[in-house]
């Protein structure tokens, strides 16, 4: 078990409380965020309190200490969780994944970040220059992806508002040479609209208020936030980002991951080319829309490297494909010209961040070259993405991310909780069965064909003409009445006033959410009209072309309808889970330990809440019951056949069961040891250790005695 530092500051890990109830978690737990420990374990789970403070925790030293120790060996750290996943990964050839989880505020983010720079600090002892350069990228990439991912939100002054996966690629000799990102649904209806008190993503303020003069006015932006319509919101919102340093930061970043000038350039034009769209309204003029101030097309052409006539005729019509064959324009009115104007603003802000990833991605791919000559490539994954959330008012977005947490806790149970269980009963080990919650269920529920929410939103969408949230409501309403973790107000109104409302409730693994449908099935749709897409492929600035491939295809030849917001979801979370699923996991449960930001305020009914959804009491329940160590019989004898007089250097028994009996009974652990059918199953890490001291006292002596065999032979 993990070091225990003194009583004082409660039990290191859980599993050594002397009762599993919520109370002694829960005193545990609160004990420890005030005296500064944030850090506890559950066998090699790390469960993080966010401190809400800058704690003296991290830095050069504190790595050092931690560095190849055994994960028990010290304090519960992050550093040691990094560590053991990188020793699995370079000991075992394993590939392994560190998944972090908590609601918005947890501290997911910063506990990525510490991971990453415990790993770029442990490796490349010989300083190779490829491996420095691939190390800096990857630390840098945080900076940017901040930038243009990240918002304040009322949770999170710096809340990322996009899942990140990102594969840390290493060499035989264990230094990272590549990685590769993965970014998950950015929330890009913030681009347009923030909640009160929000903000919109860093990028803008940083622009707006760190960018030098010169170069806001070549993009014709001004130095007031309040003067855009996209950051009019956050312009007031306090906030404790310092935009304009961080300009600077960002384009040094970009520049070090390397970005060239003109591709930086082009950056900085699309966002302010955004700003300005924000800025654009329409007036009525007879049945078609008009533009109201025109200096705005000739920014944003200019801005954009399209002809203004161009533009002007994307934003005001849209062609159609006819029946027949032929090809029509059809002038938008005032609100079809909004709708387009906003999906565009959404479109490009969502491509350049896409973009952003693909070309980071570019310069730390590993090339195939460099696997061939360097033989076989192991990998850590990082998994930063966003928790559940529960607003006021729950959207699709919120459907999306809750879905991807159903989809998280399914694997932490799957891993963790179902296949301990599972081999316990294979091995024949006496075991008694933990009750745990299967959220499979509401896996299903949302992700099910034809029966599954997403895919009756889908068909509703598909379905042609125009088809109402509403209806789609009524659908779901129709289909999933009986199922025990759907809801919908509308099915059993109170009374005549409530028929019509417009939400749906599921009750979620981590509570119930009720959802609005309002905005779900044009968000599921998310149409861009094809004339924007050719607009930007046809642009004379190469960013901007590499951004919209499809853009080339005319409008008789774009047949197929892309595939949905949510089904698009579906499949990258189905693809995450499958990808997390084959390698060893780690984990850190972020809990946020109150609204308000303090660090010294432990809201006993949130935390408990967090505890109780993350499943952490079960989770100490299964691994108090459980084996910390398991090894087949003849991979334990081989490498601890040394230890025991019986065994060395061939036994002489019926079965390796038998020869490994033998050893631990010599050692006196027998008390600690259950024997499966084919595994030996060790409760306490502490009996390892004592083995492995031994192992490694026996080494040299026996490397000697084989060093004078040789000699006499020869
Ligand atoms: V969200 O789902 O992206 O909205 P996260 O990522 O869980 O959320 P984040 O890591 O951004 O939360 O942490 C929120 C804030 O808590 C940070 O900006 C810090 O101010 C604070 N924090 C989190 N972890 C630490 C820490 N280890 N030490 C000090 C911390 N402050
Ligand atoms: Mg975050």
């Amino acid at each position: 078990m993990a070091e225990q530092e003194s009583l004082e500051f409660g039990k290191a890990d859980f599993v050594l409380l002397d009762c599993v109830t919520m109370e002694d978690f829960m005193a545990n737990l609160k004990l420890r965020f005030e005296k500064g420990r944030i850090y506890t374990y559950i066998g090699e789970v790390v469960v993080s309190v966010n401190p809400y403070t800058q704690m003296e925790l991290y830095g050069k030293a504190v790595i050092e200490n931690y560095r190849g120790r055994e994960l028990y060996e010290r304090p519960p750290h992050l550093y040691a969780i990094a560590d053991a996943a990188y020793k699995a990964m370079k000991r075992r050839a394993k590939d392994t994944c560190i998944v972090i989880s908590g609601e918005s505020g947890a501290g997911k983010t910063e506990a990525s970040k510490y991971i990453m720079q415990y790993i770029a600090a442990i490796t490349n002892p010989n300083q190779r220059a490829e491996v420095e350069r691939v190390k800096n990228v990857l630390l840098k990439s945080n900076c940017v992806l901040e930038s243009f991912g990240n918002a304040k939100t009322n949770r999170n002054d710096n809340s990322s508002r996009f899942g990140k996966y990102m594969d840390i690629n290493f060499d035989f000799k264990g230094d990272p040479t590549g990685g590769h990102i993965n970014n998950y649904l950015l929330e890009k209806s913030r681009v347009l609209k923030q909640y009160q008190g929000e903000r919109n993503f860093h990028s803008f303020y940083q622009l707006i208020l760190g960018a030098p003069d010169q170069l806001l006015s070549t993009l014709h932006v001004c130095k007031d936030p309040a003067l855009y319509q996209f950051t009019m919101e956050g312009a007031t919102s306090n906030s404790l980002t310092n935009d304009k340093s961080n300009f600077k930061a960002v384009v040094d970043a970009m520049q070090v991951i390397g970005f060239s000038q003109e591709e930086i350039g082009s950056i900085h034009r699309i966002l302010a080319a955004i700003l300005h769209l924000g800025n654009m309204s329409f007036v009525e003029d007879g049945d078609t829309a008009e533009i109201e101030d025109k200096d705005l097309i000739y920014y944003i052409a200019e801005l954009t490297s399209t002809e203004p006539d161009c533009l002007l005729r994307t934003l005001l019509h849209r062609t159609v494909a006819t029946g027949g064959g032929d090809v029509i324009e059809k002038g938008h009115n005032v609100k079809d010209a909004s709708y387009a104007r906003d999906a565009f603003a959404k479109a490009i802000y969502e491509r350049l961040f896409c973009w952003i990833v693909g070309r980071i991605n570019n310069v730390i791919e590993v090339k195939n070259y460099d696997a061939r000559i360097h033989g076989k490539n192991t990998v850590i994954g990082v998994l930063d993405i966003y928790g559940f959330e529960i607003f006021e008012n729950n959207s699709f977005e919120q459907f999306c991310i809750n879905y991807c947490n159903e989809k998280l806790q399914q694997l932490f149970i799957e891993l963790i909780l179902r296949q301990e269980q599972e081999e316990y009963q294979r091995e024949g080990i006496e075991w008694q069965q933990i009750e745990y919650f299967n959220n499979q269920i509401i896996v299903d529920l949302v992700e099910q064909p034809h029966k599954g929410v997403i895919a009756i939103l889908d068909e509703a969408c598909l379905t042609v003409g125009d088809v109402t949230d509403i209806m789609f409501l009524d659908s779901m309403n129709m289909k999933l009445c009986t199922h025990p973790h759907y809801t919908s107000r509308k099915l059993k109104p109170i009374d005549k006033s409530m028929a019509f409302n417009r939400d749906f409730r599921i009750r979620h693994y981590a509570g119930d959410v009720t959802y609005s449908v309002e905005g779900f099935i044009d968000k599921n749709k998310d149409t861009l009209f094809q004339d924007f897409k050719r607009l930007m492929y046809n642009s004379a600035d190469p960013v901007l072309r590499d951004m919209w491939p499809e853009g080339k295809l005319s409008i008789t030849e774009v047949t197929r309808r892309p595939l949905t917001a949510a089904t698009l979801f579906k499949n990258s979370m189905v693809a995450l889970v499958e990808n997390l699923a084959c390698k060893e996991p780690y984990y850190v449960r972020c809990i946020k330990p109150n609204e308000v930001k303090s660090p010294v305020l432990f809201d006993d009914e949130r935390c408990r809440h967090q505890v109780e959804y993350l499943g952490l009491l079960e989770n100490v329940r299964v691994r108090r019951a459980g084996f910390a160590y398991r090894q087949p019989y003849d991979r334990f004898l081989l490498r601890y056949k040394m230890t025991c007089e019986y065994t060395w250097p061939n036994h002489l028994m019926a079965t390796d069961r038998d020869a490994t009996k033998a050893i631990i009974d010599q050692h006196g652990f027998q008390d600690d040891v259950a024997y499966g059918l084919t595994k030996v199953f060790i409760r306490t890490p502490q009996t390892l250790f004592t083995l492995e001291y031994e192992r490694a006292q026996l080494i040299p002596i026996i490397v000697l005695l084989l060093q004078k065999v040789w000699r006499g032979a020869l």
